[in-house]
């Protein structure tokens, strides 16, 4: 991949965090999925890049764009897969509440596995616990793997889990063993991530979320040394099938890191919505400026930007709120 790709990928989650704020708040989260996803569309029109979306809004006959297999960008420039979540946690914006990013991950054509829309069970570490966990050991293991590494008492250690009743005997063990559980309501590609950025104090996260946000989160992870396990959990008989489809002998097999995101050139930008574990939202500062906060990695050369932006909204109406 080009290294220009990287900076053109900020700016498509810039406009779907730009278009998607102006409905916080406002009890509309479809309208906020709308916005975020238009914009993202429109800008990906001029990244030069021969893209396909794996991960997105859905199949072509449910989503009228970013659906899977849609082709974007220029067509010049490399070929890559495209893992799209234009507005990672919908209902966070519709009640102002925060966490919410416009999310896009680019990886080498063929790297990116194309996780059905199903339930994931994840677990992820930043880069000290890296290749020393596992999914399958018991969660008591896991926290004393993990506070060994991150040299931190087990009672110091913080464990993200989305806050729901399929996590509630989580949740329990967790607190029996003696470690800190901060609860989040939504948006589980920002707490996975959190581990890996040592400022954030977050150690582990586990729990069942999406496993469109588990690829679109291993993208970030890989490009910051982090490490990460899935599961897929399908519920019905098709889901499954889905499963096998896609390759796996066992729909519920363990997939690594490498699983998730094979190779080892993969992109991941973010831009904040509302704030959150990792990022600011999207503030208007008066007048036409708006400013935004993202950021963007690379698994190859492993550099994290941070980019702070100053927009003017007069200058870009086709982002304003209709
Ligand atoms: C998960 C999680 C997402 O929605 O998909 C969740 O991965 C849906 O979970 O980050 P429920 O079915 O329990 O509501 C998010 O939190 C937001 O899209
Ligand atoms: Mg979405
Ligand atoms: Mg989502």
């Amino acid at each position: 991949m080009e290294r220009e790709l990287a900076l053109e990928i900020v700016r498509v989650t810039e406009a779907a965090a730009l278009a998607s704020a102006q409905w916080m708040g406002r009890g509309k989260k479809n309208e906020a999925d709308q916005a975020a996803t238009t914009a993202m569309r429109k800008m990906f029109d001029s990244v030069n890049m021969n893209g396909v979306v794996v991960i997105g809004e859905g199949e072509l006959d449910e989503a009228p764009m970013l659906y899977i297999g849609e082709e974007l960008g220029t067509k010049i420039g490399p070929n890559v897969d495209i893992a799209v979540d234009p507005l990672e946690g919908t209902s966070i914006v519709a009640k102002g509440h925060n966490n919410a990013m416009a999310v896009i991950a680019v990886a080498d054509r063929g790297t990116l596995l194309h996780a059905p829309d199903m339930y994931m069970e994840k677990i992820a570490v930043g880069k000290n616990a890296a290749g020393k966990i596992s999914l399958l050991d018991p969660i008591e293991k896991t926290i004393d793997i993990v506070a060994e590494a991150n040299n931190k008492r087990v009672q110091d250690l913080t464990v993200i889990i989305q806050e729901r009743d399929r996590h509630n005997d989580l949740i329990e063990r967790v607190r029996a063993k003696g470690s800190r559980v901060k609860l989040f309501g939504d948006g589980d590609v920002g707490a996975a991530i959190a581990t890996a950025l040592p400022h954030t104090g977050v150690d582990l996260f586990i729990g069942i979320g999406g496993a469109p946000e588990g690829v679109i989160s291993a993208a970030a992870l890989k490009a910051l040394g982090g490490d990460m396990q899935a599961r897929l959990v399908p519920s019905t008989k098709e889901e499954e099938e889905r499963c096998i489809s896609m390759g796996l002998k066992d729909p519920r097999q363990l997939l690594l890191l490498n699983d998730l995101v094979s190779g080892d050139d993969a992109i991941f930008a973010a831009t904040g919505v509302s704030s959150g574990e990792l990022l600011d939202g999207v503030r208007f500062l008066g007048g036409d400026l708006v400013e935004t906060h993202s950021i963007v990695m690379r698994s190859k050369t492993k550099t994290v930007r941070y980019i702070t932006a100053h927009h003017h909204l007069e200058l870009k109406p086709h982002l304003l709120m209709v």
